[in-house]
């Protein structure tokens, strides 16, 4: 372990030296990204990714409830908003399912939640409870996986009209709002993480922190290769029904 703490640009810089390990470079998002993916592998991915966008305002609601600081949380609320939409706003919620409806899913299967594999529950669910229990520092800075979203977004935005002629062009709403915000959603994150993390031992934890999300998203389309690529999903052996449960909530 190094003697003493990376500077804000040399942390900054290993925080982003991360982005080797984002799930862009997943063989699922490359197939989806190449034109190889079925139309079932994208409508498995768009339901399955649903989960995780529900569950953003959740997580983010976590975040505010663990922070003191009025000025953080006036900033950190507009992510709850740009997600659940302002009154009369549609939200990125909305527009998830609008993409669901683009790649042949009914709003109401996508909603049920029927499609969510447990791997990707347990992945999301992970990273919901992570941000209950840990300060709300440390869950403010496990969004920064968010450096490297525009570049996601934008490759789908480039790529899947070409390769998915099926989709219609409503769907990628959602990938064109979030471009800006999840520019501004990082400059917000970054503010945070560079001021709060400034000894050896909590730049690590940080790094460890990062890596921590970064499975969250690689583990979520393992899941999906699973059940999609390798035609393995849970009880394949067993039943050709759908019986993994939906969910816990009280
Ligand atoms: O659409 C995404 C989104 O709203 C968020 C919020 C943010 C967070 O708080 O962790 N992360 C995130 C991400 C979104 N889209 C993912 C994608 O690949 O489409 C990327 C993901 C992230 O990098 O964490």
């Amino acid at each position: 372990m190094a003697e003493t703490p990376l500077s804000p640009a040399e942390f900054e810089q290993a925080l982003r030296d991360k982005g080797a390990y984002y799930h862009i470079y997943h063989p699922y998002h490359v197939a989806m990204y190449e034109g190889r993916a079925t139309r079932e592998q994208i409508q498995g991915w768009v339901a399955n990714r649903f989960y995780y966008q529900v569950n953003i305002p959740l997580k983010d609601a976590a975040i505010l409830a663990n922070c003191p600081d009025r000025d953080v949380r006036r900033e950190w609320v507009q992510r709850i908003i740009d997600h659940d939409g302002a009154p009369g706003e549609e939200g990125g919620i909305e527009a998830w399912l609008r993409l669901g409806e683009a790649v042949g899913l009914a709003r109401e299967q996508m909603l049920s939640q029927e499609l969510v594999l447990p791997g990707v529950r347990f992945a999301v669910d992970a990273y919901v409870n992570f941000a209950r229990r840990a300060n709300w520092q440390e869950a403010a800075s496990s969004s920064l996986t968010e450096m490297f979203a525009p570049q996601a977004h934008k490759s789908r935005l480039d790529s899947w009209p070409k390769h998915y002629p099926w989709i219609e062009a409503s769907g990628y709403d959602y990938f064109r709002q979030r471009l800006g915000q999840a520019r501004r959603d990082v400059q917000h994150g970054l503010r945070i993480t560079l001021e709060h993390y400034r000894s050896v031992e909590s730049q690590q934890r940080m790094l460890e922190i990062l890596q921590f999300k970064l499975d969250i998203l690689w583990s979520m389309l393992d899941a999906m290769s699973m059940a999609y690529e390798l035609k393995r999903p849970p009880y394949h052996t067993v039943t050709n029904e759908r019986v993994w449960h939906k969910g816990l909530t009280p």
